[in-house]
């Protein structure tokens, strides 16, 4: 199906099914995925299991892991937006089920974890939506994710990470500083994490 007719929604579920069915390959290359997400567009009631929000900060709902990749749903408030990151040179993917985001991706100068310095450029930003989910580049990882708030709705994204991760790394362009972070989840399967 060419990617200009957005495709019916399927439920979560028939995705995970989908995702299963990969070849371990899959998840080392950007497009077999991403195109896997353009023609699976997921239907937000499936999703409810794995909805919950916190006026604070975004939150990470896991939905599916694997050896290979997790999947999670992340839920953003009206101009919620991610730090500065990377995602551990591990390969993304991102869909929107709802609301339109924007990804603003950045060009690393250099960067010294050890010493938590860094210097970076704002390089692209691309519009995050059903119909154009994103890979991340793995030349250029280090993004940000925002759900704008002239948007003026709440979203929800769809993250695929292959290995699965729970660290990464966070910079304050601003600053030229940088340094790891840990990175936890919400809810598990359907069920709060105690915090
Ligand atoms: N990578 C961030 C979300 S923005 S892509 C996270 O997993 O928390
Ligand atoms: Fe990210």
């Amino acid at each position: 199906m060419s990617e200009l007719t957005v495709p019916p929604r399927v439920s979560i579920d028939e995705l995970v099914g989908e995702l299963h069915a990969l070849a371990a390959s899959a998840f080392d290359k950007t497009e077999e995925v991403r195109s896997l997400l353009a023609r699976m567009p997921v239907e937000e009631a499936s999703l409810a299991p794995y909805l919950s929000w916190d006026r604070q900060h975004y939150t990470r709902n896991l939905i599916d892991k694997t050896d290979l990749y997790e999947l999670i749903a992340i839920c953003w408030e009206v101009g919620q937006g991610s730090s500065v990151h990377n995602h551990r040179g591990q390969n993304c993917w991102m869909a929107a089920a709802v609301g339109k985001l924007l990804v603003e991706n950045f060009y690393v100068g250099f960067q010294d974890i050890e010493a938590g310095k860094c210097q970076l450029a704002a390089s692209n930003t691309v519009e995050l939506t059903a119909a154009n989910p994103c890979a991340v580049d793995p030349r250029e990882p280090v993004h940000r994710v925002l759900n704008p708030r002239e948007a003026n709705q709440r979203a929800v994204t769809l993250h695929v990470y292959s290995r699965p991760f729970d660290t990464c790394v966070v910079y304050s362009p601003e600053q030229g500083t940088c340094g790891d972070i840990q990175l936890h989840y919400n809810t598990v399967f359907g069920k709060p994490v105690a915090p």
